[in-house]
């Protein structure tokens, strides 16, 4: 084998998942873990894995050698739920949500929602660009590398447009390579408020095909909930956007069960996320139709709600994945360290399923488990060294940044 452009060695426990596709029952905690372990790296992919002495032949004299000092390296997280791009904050709503006004309440009122519309309306794309690479800064140093991007705050084409081009230029800006989902089905606008069935025909016949004409998402996501789409109308939407190549996801039975998740299932759609209130009809879909369940754990804390039945569905066969679902409204948490904490303390996942719900599952939930979410010879090179001896370490403490390096396409992008 060649000379590598870089090695990481002494490495603790290496722990990762395996293979490309979604792992679920049993196999959600299938881990691999590789004692005194070391990573070759040749142009940004992973092109040995080893255990103890680093073979010789590998090494030349530019060849950077990282000690990973007895750590735990894992595979880069994966975001697979983010509404990443939006103007303003609603820091407003804290003091309503914690009188108990009810999450539905607020948007009815045409809070919520509508209001971070109103304030992403009348931001600049540049406005947008600099405020979101903040976030995706912050997010990178919490071991981000790979992370996926709503649109839904501009309920406008031409507003939708400036969300998803703001996440274009910063897929070819920064380190965290981004998805980018199309969700302008995520309430029905102010201008729409007396006419919903001509918001959804603007969707279906103007924005879809804009969107999958210049290629601008890969994913469509639809609110399926109370007072905002129902599942009939998020059926539309989502076959329309099926046709047109894009994959379907949804926002299904996070307040109310109102047949999102038995739909996911039916449409064979990619993924459907929230799921607090699925009842056991959706899971068994989901199961049936091969749907990725994206579960959002730091909402459920942050709307003091319920914790979706993660157990339930590990062992009715549906893929979990965690994500953050970062937003201004429902949980402002971008940490997907956090994230994971929250779903082995409160689903009761060990820390092998969360860690393949927050790596391989979550990459297959975004397409990109080709490329991501595995430690594995031929992956790209996107690696966490943590400040943590094992995987236990890392889920028993909570509450501070235990990433230390972070490296993506085989660079050292961060060093905490
Ligand atoms: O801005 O409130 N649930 N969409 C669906 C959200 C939460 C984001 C928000
Ligand atoms: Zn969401």
């Amino acid at each position: 084998m060649d000379i590598q452009d870089r090695i990481i060695y002494n490495i603790g426990v290496l722990a990762t998942a395996e293979g490309r596709t979604p792992h679920k029952g049993k196999e959600q905690g299938d881990i691999k873990q590789i004692e005194n372990a070391y990573i070759a790296i040749k142009d940004g992919i992973i092109s040995k894995i080893g255990s103890g002495e680093v073979d010789k032949n590998l090494i030349g004299k530019n060849t950077e050698l990282i000690d990973a000092q007895g750590k735990l390296v894992t595979a880069g997280l994966v975001d697979a739920h983010t509404h990443l791009v939006f103007g303003g904050w609603r820091e407003h709503e804290l003091a309503l949500k914690l009188k108990g006004v009810p999450y539905l309440d607020i948007l009815r009122q045409g809070g919520g929602i509508l209001s971070t519309v109103r304030s992403t309306r009348s931001s600049s794309e540049d406005e947008l660009y600099e405020k979101t690479s903040e976030a995706l800064e912050e997010m990178l140093k919490l071991g981000t590398t790979t992370c996926e991007a709503k649109s839904g705050y501009g309920l406008s084409l031409e507003h939708e447009i400036k969300q998803l081009n703001v996440v274009k230029r910063l897929n070819e800006s920064q380190p965290i390579e981004l998805v980018s989902t199309f969700m302008a089905a995520h309430a029905v606008p102010e201008e729409y408020k007396d006419n919903k069935q001509g918001y959804v025909d603007l969707i279906i016949n103007d924005m879809l095909p804009f969107v999958a004409e210049n290629k601008l998402a890969q994913y469509c996501d639809v609110f399926c909930e109370t007072a905002v789409f129902d599942k009939e109308e998020s059926r539309k939407i989502l076959t329309t956007a099926q046709k047109l190549n894009m994959g379907a996801k949804i926002h299904a039975d996070e307040i109310d069960a109102i047949g999102g998740s038995q739909l996911a299932g039916e449409i064979h759609a990619v993924s459907a996320e929230h799921l607090i209130v699925a009842p056991d009809e959706g899971i068994k879909s989901m199961a049936d139709g091969g749907t990725i369940a994206v579960l959002l754990p730091s909402t459920s804390f942050y709307l003091d709600k319920t914790f979706a039945r993660a157990r339930e569905m590990i062992n009715q066969g549906v893929p979990v994945a965690v994500a953050s679902d970062f937003n201004p409204g429902s949980t402002p948490n971008l940490s997907m360290q956090l994230t994971m904490n929250i779903a082995s303390y409160k689903y009761k996942m060990t820390p092998e399923e969360v860690l393949t719900a927050a790596t391989l599952n979550a990459a297959c939930a975004i397409g990109k488990a080709d490329k991501v979410g595995t430690v594995e010879v031929g992956k790209q090179a996107d690696l966490l060294i943590w400040n943590a001896p094992n995987l236990d370490r890392i889920f028993y403490r909570y509450g501070h940044n235990q990433v230390k390096t972070v490296i993506k396409c085989g660079n050292i992008v961060v060093n905490n």
